[in-house]
C-alpha cells in the first residue's frame, strides 16, 4: 500500500496537561511520521465548522466550547495505512472502552475530553488537512 496521510488534533485537555510530546511519541512509535505540525487556538466559528458533521448532536455545544478552551496542536501524520493506524493508536472514543496502550486509554479524561482527534476516512482526511494547512506547509 502507498503512503497515506491523515489529520490529527492534540486536544485542549492534552495540551493543557503538557502531553503534546508524549502523544507525538505514540504516533512515532506506531510508525507514523509527523510531516506538518502547528499550535493554534480555534475560534468558536472554526470549531463549529470543523465539527459541522456533529451539529445536531446533543454534545455539539459542549464539544465546540471544549475545543476552543485552550490551544490545540494540529498535525498531518504520514505512513502506510495512516488513517486506520492512527485510529488504532488513538483508541475508542470513550476512554472506558479504549484498549490498553492507546492514547485515549492512557490520557483521556472522559468521552468529551478525549485528548485526540483523528480522521476516519480518506475523504475526511483530505478535507481536514486542507481546512488547517496550506499547500506551502505540506512538504511532499
Ligand atoms: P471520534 O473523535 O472518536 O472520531 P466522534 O467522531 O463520534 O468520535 O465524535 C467526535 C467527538 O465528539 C469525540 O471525540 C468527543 C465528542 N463526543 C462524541 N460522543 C460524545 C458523547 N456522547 N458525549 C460527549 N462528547 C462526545
Ligand atoms: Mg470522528
Amino acid at each position: 500500500m502507498a503512503l497515506e496521510r491523515t489529520f490529527s488534533i492534540i486536544k485542549p485537555d492534552a495540551t493543557k496537561r503538557n502531553l503534546t510530546g508524549a502523544i507525538a511519541a505514540k504516533f512515532e512509535e506506531a510508525g507514523l511520521r509527523i510531516v506538518a505540525s502547528k499550535r493554534i487556538q480555534l475560534t468558536l466559528a472554526q470549531a463549529q465548522a470543523f465539527y459541522g458533521v456533529h451539529k445536531d448532536r446533543p454534545f455539539f455545544g459542549e464539544l465546540t466550547e471544549f475545543m476552543i478552551s485552550e490551544p490545540i496542536v494540529v498535525q498531518v501524520l504520514e505512513g502506510e495505512n495512516a488513517i486506520a493506524k492512527n485510529r488504532e493508536v488513538m483508541g475508542a472514543t470513550n476512554p472506558a472502552e479504549a484498549a490498553e496502550g492507546t492514547i485515549r486509554k492512557e490520557y483521556a479524561l472522559s468521552i468529551g475530553e478525549n485528548s485526540v482527534h483523528g480522521s476516519d476516512a480518506p475523504e475526511t482526511a483530505a478535507e481536514e488537512i486542507a481546512f488547517f494547512f496550506s499547500g506551502l506547509e505540506l512538504v511532499g
